[in-house]
């Protein structure tokens, strides 16, 4: 009787742990080009524990620090990138992960290229999810990561003065 019960506590804890996993959003990559149609790399978006974890391995880009953000259509038309749109934004609050009014729900921390335009940084989204609300990264048909050409101040509202888009990638299911 024992062991009975034994091997079905075994079991049930073999399932939660099998129906945990299969629930978890699976990853998407996002393949990323330049203003030019030029590959630079791509990006690994995957469940983090507050938001969705964004792993780059990227190159070609100008080195120093970068602006990244979710922009709300999912269209990449070099050489400006200006059909990705604005940060997703469902809340419409104002730019920027330090602003009093803000942030939007598409901004995410700076990353830095090495003096070879490279990164393999990790930076979290903190605000956006894999699911199917307003704040994912797939609503209204997917959304768009964009690396801009200078660093994000990460208050100055729309786009916290980071310059141009240099980098697009569409994000979908
Ligand atoms: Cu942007």
């Amino acid at each position: 009787m024992r062991n009975t019960i034994v091997v079905i506590a075994a079991l049930l804890a073999i399932f939660a742990v099998a129906a945990a996993k299969s629930s978890a959003p699976k990853p998407v990559t996002v393949k990323l080009q330049n203003g030019q149609g030029k590959d630079v790399g791509a990006a690994t978006l995957s469940q983090a524990a507050h938001g969705v974890s964004i792993k780059l391995n990227v190159h070609d880009l100008p080195a120093g620090d970068h602006g990244i953000h979710i922009h709300q259509t999912a269209k990449c038309e070099g050489p400006d990138f200006k059909s990705a749109g604005a940060h997703l934004n469902p809340d419409s609050k104002k730019h920027g992960l330090q602003s009093p009014d803000g942030p939007h729900a598409g901004d995410i921390p700076n990353f830095v290229a090495d003096v070879k335009g490279k990164s393999k940084a990790t930076v979290v989204a903190p605000n956006v999810t894999m699911g199917d609300d307003a704040h994912s990264i797939f609503a209204g048909g997917g959304t768009a990561l964009v690396i801009h050409a200078k660093a994000d101040d990460g208050k100055t509202d729309p786009s916290g003065n980071s310059g141009d888009r240099i980098a697009c990638g569409v994000i979908t299911k």
